[in-house]
């Protein structure tokens, strides 16, 4: 089963680089492997980059394994050079713990503490690293280190020209420390991370071969680009976060539903729990109809799910509904209506003025002249939150205003626009 598990890993795509496969496949085999991936609190959010080997902490509790996240409040403190080109600026110590708690309650949610058979557990490093004395750390560690080793180190190569401070080329050491350290108290044997921590991941391997004797395993996961060669998970140059106030549902299911057609089903086998036997079905149907956008659906429903809930899909779905004509507009509530047409032409008006619809129309550049607004207007094709007016000489008023903030107007079928008020 567990080298059907590894083949599994690799044929979604999950599998990048890889200790001696042989070994690997070997140990998963022997079964109950105790594998850990970290994450440091450099934000209050971990983000959608970090799904992947968050989900993969998951897989390995399914397939019978035990995951340990590592959240890296001592780590957070000095700062991973690995593929940064610049120095990082050092956090306060109250950001970092308070990150720490905020990573610690979102990777909770996707394993599970309490499972009778293989439970999962959470570490901080901040818990050894804090004890430890400088002095000791570099007798007990340091020294099994060269200087040139950890300069051949991809992270501290490529900052030798613009430079890298002794804390940061320090790093790998502490991550390298760690898994030394969980697999002596706890069993650790293997250490999974996103290409970018091949170099960390390693210096471990090192650590335990040469001071405990032990043979550590490890792989990589690949970064994740998509289709055009873009870095995977921002839109329009922001994060998408997995805190639902940093980013709402409906914006993270927009996310995913707007993946491109060359990238849906690849994002489905690393992103979903669907078995490759249902990712495989989809494929067939998403290529017969690519416009019905199947794929595309399943992965925003599926992901949505995980990371946030069934009612937060549903939520966005609603939400989605609404510039489509699917929804009525009294199914939502402001904040729904709010998310759903953030991108709508959007009016300022005074809060405490009566105005005249037809006058509105022509000065929001809703309607080009106000013989059009009346045309429009007797025709029934004008609507305020929803309703639709036909009387010529409709006046706006603060009974118009949604929580006094917000009419929606709509002219025919989808076309939306909203007044906000000041
Ligand atoms: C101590 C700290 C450890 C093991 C790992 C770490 C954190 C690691 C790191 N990881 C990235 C992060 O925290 O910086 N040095 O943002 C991030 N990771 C997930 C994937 C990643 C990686 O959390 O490994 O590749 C991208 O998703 O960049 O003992």
């Amino acid at each position: 089963m567990s080298e059907s598990f590894l083949k599994e890993l690799k044929e979604r795509g999950l599998v990048y680089q890889s200790t001696d496969e042989k070994e690997l496949s070997k140990a998963l085999g022997e079964g109950n492997i105790k594998m850990y991936i970290g994450f440091d609190p450099t934000a209050n959010s971990l983000h959608v980059g970090n799904l992947v080997p968050i989900l993969l902490l998951r897989r390995f509790q399914l397939a019978g394994h035990f995951p340990i996240a590592l959240v890296g409040g001592g780590t957070g403190l000095i700062g991973d050079p690995s593929f940064k080109d610049d120095e990082r600026q050092l956090n306060s110590i109250e950001t970092v713990q308070s990150n720490v708690l905020s990573l610690k309650e979102q990777l909770a949610r996707f394993v599970d503490f309490d499972d009778k058979i293989n439970p999962a557990m959470m570490v901080n490093n901040h818990d050894w690293y804090k004890d430890t004395l400088f002095i000791d750390f570099l007798r007990d560690i340091g020294k099994y280190f060269t200087i040139n080793y950890m300069m051949s180190k991809e992270s501290v190569r490529r900052r030798i020209e613009t430079g890298i401070s002794y804390t940061e080329f320090a790093y790998q050491l502490l991550q390298g420390y760690d898994f030394y350290l969980l697999n002596e108290q706890y069993g650790i044997s293997l250490q999974v991370g996103g290409s970018d921590q091949w170099g960390n991941i390693t210096a471990g391997i090192e650590l335990l071969r040469k001071k405990a004797n032990v043979v550590g395993h490890a792989f990589t996961v690949p970064l994740i680009t998509d289709s055009t060669g873009k870095k995977f998970g921002k839109s329009e140059g922001n994060a998408i976060w997995l805190d639902s106030q940093k980013t709402s549902p409906y914006e993270f299911y927009q996310f995913w539903l707007n993946t491109a057609d060359a990238d849906a089903v690849r994002f489905l086998k690393l992103f979903t729990f669907l078995t490759l036997e249902e990712i495989a079905n989809i494929e067939e149907k998403f290529l017969q109809a690519p416009h019905e956008r199947l794929a595309q659906k399943t992965l925003a429903k599926e992901v949505t799910i995980i990371v946030h809930s069934q009612d937060a899909y549903e939520q966005a779905l609603r939400i989605s509904g609404l510039l489509f004509g699917n929804t009525d507009i009294k199914e939502l509530s402001v904040a729904e209506i709010k998310q759903g047409l953030k991108d709508v032409p959007n009016f300022h008006m005074l809060a405490d003025q009566d105005r005249n619809l037809v006058e509105v129309l022509v000065v929001s550049g809703i309607e080009s002249s106000k013989r059009q607004a009346r045309e429009d207007i007797v025709n029934g094709a004008i609507y305020v939150n929803g309703g639709r007016i036909q009387e010529v000489d409709y006046i706006l008023t603060g009974r118009d205003q949604l929580n006094e903030e917000i009419t929606v107007i709509r002219r025919g079928k989808k076309k939306y626009f909203l007044l906000s008020y000041d």
